[in-house]
């Protein structure tokens, strides 16, 4: 059997070396020549360490990245669906792209599978048309289904190994064909679901209940708040009740996937509205970080800031939609990506942001030792292991000011403030 993965993103390059290092045969197909020209120097660029030798190994066995798709018996498709703001909805251009180049070397017999996020419906209704655009029949000729990447960034390569498999199939062939390719590669469980474009909804419902479901911690920390209750401790004894398991609050919800994937799922009837709601409530927790720290030191005038950690979550290096990187946004004078700076209405001071994972060579980022010199206050905006190990009487050696704003829970709390810190937290 051969393979041929179309996108070698964080996934595509996983799911490659998956089927690689089980002995198939794979090519790696991306659009981005850099992408290919880098892998085949052995440089797979990925921040876990042992996802990056699991993917060496591959590139030194079975897989071969290519400037060229290739004709195989199996097509993964695993390109990215970024938000398309104007339309609310995804921007399906690559998987249309990807379409059409498996189209262009499809023979008969051949399996296609889509994992990319995708809208209710885009299997059977953008892409099979996509594909049967020769003379080949999707069902009669080809197998083709869905079946989505559900791995956690920052566990990647255990939950490629072990996470239950959903596939949807065109027909009874396609599903059998997709069961069998993945059944040897998970110890988790391959459910079938009706049709691709149940699977499509499962995938989306999934990143949307969990939205949802931190929106409701981040309530109940609001909520807390007035109560002058800790609210993580009050989590923590809800979570005892069987039929209970509320989530974490933190600075906001971050990634490409929670913040992006419950758009896909609108359907202009206004049946989306709790799922709007909750992002309204994980996007403002930004404001209200910023509002914890005004709180302990009054005005942010000429106040400076250090930001730790501005990845989306702790111990990644992805900041895409990171909750740390608007929060320095807010603060004034971070000149980050290409989006324009927020008027978020508060005294501008000055912000130093420093992060040990973070790769994005767009990001004035300073070591820490830099961040936190003559610093006002620091912030944590996710909670690396790095942040944990901090020595909090280091850090107050070189600090202007003792506040220390903490929405990630990645400090030890007595221990800094028996350093002297003011430290605050959700
Ligand atoms: N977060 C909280 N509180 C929590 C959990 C997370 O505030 O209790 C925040 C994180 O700090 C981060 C954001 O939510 O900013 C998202 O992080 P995450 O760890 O919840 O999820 P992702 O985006 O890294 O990965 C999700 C996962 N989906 C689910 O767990 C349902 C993963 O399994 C999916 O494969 C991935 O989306 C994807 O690719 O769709």
């Amino acid at each position: 059997m051969s393979i041929c993965v179309h996108g070698l993103g964080y996934i595509g390059l996983a799911t490659a070396s998956l089927f690689a290092n089980a002995g198939t045969d794979v090519t790696g197909f991306d659009v981005d020549e850099c992408v290919i020209d880098r892998l085949n120097e052995g440089d797979p660029n990925v921040s876990e360490p042992e996802l990056e030798s699991y993917i060496q190994d591959a590139l030194e066995s079975n897989l071969t990245p290519s400037h060229r798709p290739q004709p195989a018996d199996v097509h993964i498709i695993c390109v990215p669906t970024p938000y398309d703001e104007l339309n609310d909805g995804a921007d399906l251009t690559y998987v249309k792209d990807a379409g059409r180049t498996v189209a262009n070397v499809l023979r008969s017999g051949d399996t296609v599978v889509l994992e990319s996020t995708v809208p209710p419906g885009t299997t059977t209704g953008i892409l099979a048309p996509i594909l049967s655009q020769g003379d080949l029949e999707i069902g009669e000729d080809v197998h083709l289904g869905y079946t989505p990447e559900t791995v956690m960034p920052g566990n990647t390569l255990t939950e490629l190994r072990t996470n239950d498999r959903i596939v949807g199939g065109v027909d009874e062939a396609s599903v059998s064909a997709i069961k069998s390719l993945y059944e040897p590669l998970t110890s988790g469980e391959i459910h079938v679901a009706a049709d691709p474009t149940t699977a499509e909804f499962v995938k989306l419902a999934q990143n949307a209940e969990r939205n949802v479901s931190i929106a409701y911690a981040n309530t109940l920390a609001l909520l807390a708040e007035n109560y002058g209750i800790d609210v993580r401790s009050a989590i923590s004894l809800a979570n005892n009740h069987p039929r209970v398991d509320i989530l974490s609050p933190g600075p906001g919800v971050g990634g490409h996937c929670l913040p992006v994937d419950p758009h896909f799922l609108s359907d202009g009837s206004g049946a989306t509205e709790l799922l709007d709601i909750a992002s309204q409530v994980n996007s403002r927790m930004p404001e209200h970080v910023i509002r914890l720290l005004e709180d302990a030191i009054d005005s942010l005038e000429d106040k400076t800031v250090a930001v730790l950690g501005i990845t989306y979550k702790g111990n990644v290096s992805d900041t895409r939609n990171s909750p740390g990187l608007e929060i320095a946004k807010l603060l004034g004078t971070v000149t980050v990506d290409t989006r324009p700076a927020m008027d978020g209405g508060w005294d501008e001071g000055s912000v130093t942001i420093h992060d040990p994972r973070a790769t994005d060579s767009r990001l004035q980022l300073v070591p820490l030792d830099v961040a936190v010199d003559g610093a006002d206050a620091v912030i944590f905006g996710a909670a690396h292991d790095e942040f944990a190990a901090l020595d909090p009487e280091d850090i107050r050696s070189k600090m202007a000011g003792r506040t220390v704003v903490d929405p990630v829970d990645v400090i030890d709390t007595a221990q800094w403030t028996e350093q002297g810190f003011d430290v605050r937290t959700l």
